[in-house]
């Protein structure tokens, strides 16, 4: 990281908001800005931008992450004597917490044995993190949305794997959409790398390398003080990484020097059609995390309203 420690220096927030705080560009969402997001709403329409949770989701095992296990506990449960009387179902599931649609929390990627506003490393261990954990992330994700298509506004279905995503690109973009990210905004990137696994069905294409944000993004992204980031692959950022010897640098800025957000595998495919129809890119976006105690990330379910 030593290459990218001016980068990291200029995009810090530690401190920022305190020298306790957890929740890092979250922070950027005020009642003002919350305000301006639930003023988009005007159809009342609402589009899920999670994958389904099933034994058919995207992973293919890398790094021990594997798709949800499902199973019933109870499927003819029943309390009392009275034959006639109410059944139950009960059910469980087994999945790491990254296997699909999700948030990093400020504990998933760290380095030079600190995390995000300087809390050791060593608080995050075997029982979890017990700093910038999920569940600080506290009242949840809901701010203004703004969707930046970049595949369709380049006229192209996806990007291709490996392309190198730059400020220039988010810029051309917001052109082509006449929108603006602002303070507070979450920003949602469509590259249409998610049709790799949703239309192709190849979950190893899909998984292992992919179009995505580079390094020169961080700083894009500290400037319009954007409160998270989330994108329809599973990184984020582009694999094969730019430097083959730096691996995950804009998490590693993004997270731990930022205290950015991340989200991935959003399915932005619905809601980015809509927007192509209506022309409106902007919406009121609602994405909760679970309040798992330590964990570093989230399954969930984004919603954007429009
Ligand atoms: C890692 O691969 C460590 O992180 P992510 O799944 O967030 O890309």
């Amino acid at each position: 990281m030593k290459r990218l420690e001016a980068i990291a220096r200029r995009v810090s927030n530690w401190g920022r908001w305190g020298p306790d705080d957890e929740r890092g560009t979250l922070n950027h969402i005020t009642p003002d800005v919350v305000r301006r997001a639930a003023a988009t709403v005007k159809r009342g329409v609402v589009f899920s931008l999670a994958l389904p949770l099933g034994a058919d989701g995207p992973q293919i095992g890398q790094g021990g992450r594997v798709n949800p296990i499902h199973l019933m506990s109870a499927t003819d449960g029943r309390l009392g004597a009275d034959p006639e009387g109410p059944r139950y179902a009960d059910d469980f599931v087994t999945m790491p917490l990254q296997c699909a649609t999700q948030w990093d929390s400020l504990a998933h990627v760290w380095y030079g044995d600190r995390l995000y506003n300087g809390f050791p490393a060593a608080s995050v261990g075997a029982t979890g993190a017990a700093r910038n954990g999920i569940d600080k992330v506290g009242a949840g994700v809901v701010s203004r949305g703004v969707l930046l298509d970049l595949a369709r506004a380049r006229g192209i279905e996806r990007l291709r794997p490996g392309e190198v995503l730059g400020p220039g690109d988010l810029e051309a973009a917001e052109r082509a959409e006449r929108v603006r990210v602002e303070p507070g905004d979450v920003l949602l990137v469509r590259t249409g790398h998610l049709s790799v696994f949703t239309r192709d069905g190849d979950r190893t294409a899909y998984m292992k390398t992919m179009p995505g944000l580079g390094i020169a993004c961080v700083e894009w992204l500290h400037a319009r003080s954007v409160a998270a980031v989330a994108t329809d692959t599973s990184a984020v950022e582009v694999i094969p990484f730019e430097d083959a010897a730096l691996p995950l640098p804009v998490h590693a800025l993004c997270i731990r020097d930022m205290g950015l957000t991340l989200g991935e595998m959003f399915d932005l495919d619905g809601v980015a059609a809509d927007c192509a129809r209506d022309g409106v890119w902007e919406f009121l976006f609602s994405a909760p995390p679970l309040r798992v105690t330590g964990g570093v990330g989230s399954p969930l379910n984004p919603l954007a309203v429009k």
